[in-house]
Parts: structure tokens; C-alpha cells; sequence
């Protein structure tokens, strides 16, 4: 799937991530985050977000249907309603807007996979890490670094990330391309924009994000030609190899192999400069740790260490002032830093010091727990790779 490169800037409000951050700062969305992430899921649909997500239909080349069952989502007086309002807002063909929208499905299994689970599991870091930091993904990922070796190198170059951040993105996104989603998007975001579960603690505001995003998932697939029917992502919207939501594609995409299109579904290289240009607008910092070992005792003030979360706040003299013991390269951290707290089910917590680093990398997907096992898979990868040249 390609989607032309906007050539004009697109003419509503990009509703992105970081556009979620305050409102979304301690909320979560869906079931399997919210036993296992931190505070912070912004409702991306990384793949990694359900442990139970439907299963993989084979879809049949060009195959336009959905693999799950629905209903009309034309039904709904409310759909037709904001086509006719949005076709000239939008500055959208209302025929071909009509008739994509008269083929939506309204699917039931997504509107439950965005509710929070009735019996959340305990957060256990150890068990999420060992999903993801794992032989077959390690290996995955030590293949996709050598084969993309020079445009990970080019990125690096060009937007200051590294490549072990890349790899770890897409590898804990989609296993290097391997579980991008099969829900037609058209489907996805037509049942979050018009059925979001009112049992949902912010369903106002989350159908009202998924509505903006239906709304750049028609831009970008009108102004490309591309067959709005025909693309498939996550149940909540992503798509590609990062797992773009369309206002991130909008606004963060890159064509990165300078073919003159952006395809994050079938460009490796358009995926990692995306992926890479995505930390550079979120501020990445080149060259600075992501984190460093801290010790704590019984002394140590938590409330206060606690208190503003996965934010970077602290200076290495106020960290170390309430008893957050650091040493090494850490006591000359130039920047602020976060006290970072993953628990282990019933064990003790792991705690790191976060710089502003991991906190670019809660950005892409608003979990600590998320961001750690992307630090880790990198690291994992980047081992691999040095170890055998
Ligand atoms: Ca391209």
C-alpha cells in the first residue's frame, strides 16, 4: 500500500500522540495495557497492546471484505450525517466518500477489544519483557539490521536516532513486519468513530480522536488513490511496519528510499526514516542513555521520586538528595531525569532513571513497560549484530 507524499499541508487538526499527552497522561485504553503497561497507553494500536487479538486471517489477494463479521455501518443515521458534513470540510469527492463509507463494517470484536479487560492481570515487567526479548525476535531483528544496514546508518545520519532504537520499534511493533494487523482500517476506525463503547471511562474523547483519524485515513487515501477498502492494519488504526496511526503517517512519514511515495507497508527504508523522523520531532536527543541503574533503600523519599510519574523532572542533585542513589556516567547526566518504576506481579518492583530519552520513546507508545522492552530488544539486537560481523 502506498500512500502519496501530501503535497499541500492537510487541512484539519492533526490529533497526534503528543497531541493526546495531557489528556491521555493517566488514563489507559484497552485491556492487556492496562494490566501490563504503566499509566500511560495513548490508545496506539501496536499489536502488542492484546495479548489475546483475534486471529490472523489469511487475506486473499485484493480481497476487499473484512475477515470479521459486522454490520452495515451506514446504518447509523450519525455516519450519514457527518459524511454530508465532512465530504466538503474535508474537500472530499462526497460519491466516493458515500460509497466507501456504504461498504464500512461495524464490528463488534473491535469495540471490545477496546474496553479495559474485567479482570486486569497483576503488571509483571518480567513477563512482558519475556514476550518480546526473545530468540526468534532477537534473530528477526539481527536479520533486518544487516539487510537495512546502510539505511539504518543513513537515518542515523539524518535524524540523530539510532539504529537500535529503530530495530527495537519495529520489532516490538510488528516482529519486523511479520503481524501488521489484518482489520480493514475503513472497518476499524468507522466502528471507533461511530461506536466507541460508552462503558469506556473516556469514550467522548477517545471516539472523537478515532473520528479525526478516520478523517486523515480518507485524506490519505484519496489524495493517493490508494483503495481505502483494501488497507489493513491493527484494530485500532495502525498500519505498516511502525504501526503508524494516519494522523502519524500525515504528519511524520518520510519517503525514506526516495521513490517518491511513502509505503510503511512495503518500504523497509520508508518504515525506519519514519520511525526515525518520529523521535527527531519528539525531540530525541543524540548521543544521551535512556537510562541508568538506580539503587534505593529505606530512606529513599518515593512519594516525592513518584510523584511526577515517567516525566523527566528531577536533576541528578535533587534525584540523589531523596535517596536515589546513582553512580557512573549517571552522576553527570546533563539533563532531568524520572524515577521509572516496573513492577513484577507479586515481587519486588524494578526501578530505573529515566532521561528524557525514554521518556521520547513513551511517546511512540505511552508505556514504560513499552519502552523498556523496545531498550532492551535494541540492545539485545545490537549485541547480535556486533558480536558476529
Ligand atoms: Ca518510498
Amino acid at each position: 500500500m502506498q500512500f502519496e507524499m501530501p503535497s499541500r499541508p492537510l487541512g484539519l487538526k492533526h490529533l497526534t500522540r503528543v497531541g493526546y499527552l495531557c489528556v491521555a497522561f493517566s488514563v489507559l485504553l484497552g485491556a492487556t495495557p492496562e494490566a501490563l503497561a504503566k499509566k500511560h497507553s495513548h490508545g496506539k494500536a501496536s499489536q502488542l497492546d492484546k495479548t489475546t487479538k483475534p486471529k490472523a486471517v489469511k487475506s486473499r489477494s485484493g480481497a476487499k471484505h473484512s475477515p470479521h463479521k459486522g454490520s452495515a455501518l451506514n446504518d447509523d443515521i450519525h455516519v450519514m450525517a457527518w459524511a454530508q458534513e465532512a465530504a466538503p470540510r474535508l474537500q472530499l469527492d462526497p460519491a466516493w466518500l458515500h460509497k466507501t463509507m456504504a461498504q464500512a463494517q461495524r464490528l463488534p470484536v473491535v469495540e471490545k477489544l477496546v474496553l479495559p479487560s474485567p479482570s486486569p492481570m497483576a503488571k509483571d515487567w518480567a513477563a512482558y519483557r519475556a514476550r518480546f526479548i526473545e530468540p526468534t525476535r532477537i534473530q528477526a531483528g539481527t536479520r533486518f539490521w544487516r539487510k537495512h544496514q546502510a539505511t539504518l546508518e543513513r537515518a542515523e545520519q539524518e535524524f540523530g536516532v539510532p539504529a537500535s532504537i529503530v530495530v527495537g520499534i519495529i520489532g516490538v511493533e510488528t516482529l519486523y513486519g511479520q503481524n501488521t494487523g489484518n482489520f480493514r482500517l475503513i472497518d476499524a476506525l468507522g466502528t471507533l468513530a461511530f461506536h466507541f463503547p460508552d462503558a469506556h471511562p473516556r469514550a467522548v474523547e477517545r471516539q472523537a480522536f478515532f473520528r479525526s483519524e478516520l478523517e486523515q485515513f480518507l485524506l490519505l487515501t484519496s489524495r493517493s488513490g490508494a483503495d481505502p477498502l483494501s488497507v489493513r492494519g491493527s484494530y485500532a488504526g495502525a498500519m505498516g511496519l511502525p504501526q503508524f496511526m494516519p494522523s502519524s503517517w500525515a504528519k511524520y512519514a518520510v519517503d525514506f528510499d526516495g521513490d517518491g511515495r511513502i509505503d510503511l507497508f512495503g518500504s523497509p527504508a520508508d518504515a525506519i526514516g519514519s520511525v526515525a523522523n518520529y523521535f527527531k520531532a519528539f525531540q530525541w536527543r543524540t548521543g544521551m542513555a535512556t537510562h541508568y541503574p538506580v539503587s534505593l533503600n529505606a530512606q529513599t523519599d518515593m512519594d516525592s521520586l513518584m510523584a511526577p510519574d515517567i516525566l523527566p523532572t528531577f536533576s541528578v542533585a535533587s534525584f540523589t538528595a531523596k535517596g536515589a542513589g546513582l553512580e557512573g556516567a549517571a552522576l553527570a547526566h546533563p539533563g532531568p531525569l524520572a524515577l521509572i518504576e516496573l513492577r513484577n506481579g507479586p515481587h519486588a518492583p524494578s526501578y530505573v532513571a529515566g532521561t528524557e530519552n525514554f521518556y521520547a520513546i513513551t511517546r511512540y507508545n505511552w508505556s514504560s513497560y513499552y519502552a523498556m522492552a523496545v531498550i532492551e530488544l535494541a540492545d539485545a539486537v545490537a549485541r547480535e549484530v556486533q558480536s558476529k560481523p
